[in-house]
């Protein structure tokens, strides 16, 4: 009996600063129940899902930005989603942003979890890779600020097993999904599926030339190069759509570990793509092509960990 998993990518519309945390989860819960209705144990909702993407705005005053962070999860705004998944046996990827207490001290990271079908805690991640800057830019239209609100993540990449046949789960967030380092560390650590939320503005500030087909086409490349490359299932999940105006783009995929799309989003709405993962399919590649033990050579890598930029460093 091969081992397989229904999973669905539940992916938002734009959420406004006055849309409230319960309206939200309220949109949640109707694709968690259509996410049901088609059979799916496992949801997986996007970064930073409970609250317009922030990191676009410029804040003086600090603690107006603690409004956007959890004290606690579930929250009470919440604990309806936890409990219905929980009384349907599904699992769910959910992002937020992280406010905790450690060592008296506040922290506040990118995070999301991974919730089991009985409602308890996977286990948490916290975005390493931090796009954007930590000054103020007032010459752009909208600022990309992650730098600034969020500290580096602490917990690593990792690995964890999920559902009634052991599903090797990895996460990570958003930008993480542009560098390779990202999958290869879950794929060392036998990762079959590997899921995400993202925010993605459609036009690029920093470059204007950049025109917004690019943006999906280097956000679905990332996703196909690190499913082929590791032989893992790769679901990610969009905020999408105009929020207050300020564009992010959709492209929720789930793709195989072949590197073939085989579900899509197809709106920059609230949106539920589903996809049956039978899970043997990862197998050949990472028997054959990227059976890692047989052909890498880590000898030859050092530099991957040792050099965090460029040093120009010429054989001649
Ligand atoms: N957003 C974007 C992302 O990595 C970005 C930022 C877009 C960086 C395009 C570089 C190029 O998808 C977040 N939230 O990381």
């Amino acid at each position: 009996m091969s081992r397989r998993l229904k999973v669905s990518s539940a992916q938002l519309g734009p959420i406004n600063l006055a849309d409230s945390r319960a309206s939200v989860v309220k949109r949640m819960i109707e694709m968690l129940k259509e996410a049901d209705s088609r059979g799916s144990k496992f949801v997986v909702f996007p970064e930073l899902a409970l609250t317009t993407f922030f990191p676009r705005y410029w804040y003086d005053d600090p603690n107006e930005v603690e409004k956007y962070f959890e004290n606690q999860m579930p929250s009470p705004e919440t604990q309806p989603l936890f409990e219905l998944a929980r009384s349907k046996g599904i699992g769910f990827y959910l992002g937020y942003a992280e406010r905790s207490e450690e060592g008296g001290k506040a922290h506040h990271f990118n995070t999301s979890i991974l919730v089991g079908p009985d409602g308890r805690l996977v286990g948490k991640y916290r975005k390493v890779h931090l796009p954007g800057h930590d000054d103020h830019r007032p010459n752009v239209p909208y600022q990309h600020l992650e730098k600034k609100y969020f500290e580096v993540g602490n917990l690593g990449f990792n690995v964890w097993k999920m559902f009634k046949d052991d599903v090797r789960i990895g996460q990570c967030i958003c930008n993480d999904r542009r560098w390779p380092e990202t999958f290869r560390v879950m794929g060392l650590k036998g990762a079959e599926m590997v899921v995400l939320g993202y925010n993605t503005p459609s036009d690029n500030v920093y470059a204007p030339h950049e025109p917004p087909y690019l943006r999906v086409f280097h956000h679905m490349l990332s996703l196909q190069a690190a499913a082929y490359q590791n032989g893992i299932w790769v679901i990610a999940t969009a905020k999408a759509g105009k929020e207050d105006g300020f564009w992010l783009h959709g492209g929720s995929a789930i793709v195989a570990p072949t590197g073939e799309v085989v579900a899509k989003g197809t709106t920059e709405q609230d949106e539920v793509i589903s996809y049956d993962c039978d899970l043997a399919l990862g197998e050949y590649i990472r028997n054959t092509t990227f059976n890692f033990a047989k052909h890498r050579r880590p000898e030859h890598y050092k530099l991957i960990s040792e050099r965090t930029g460029v040093e120009i460093d010429l054989a001649n």
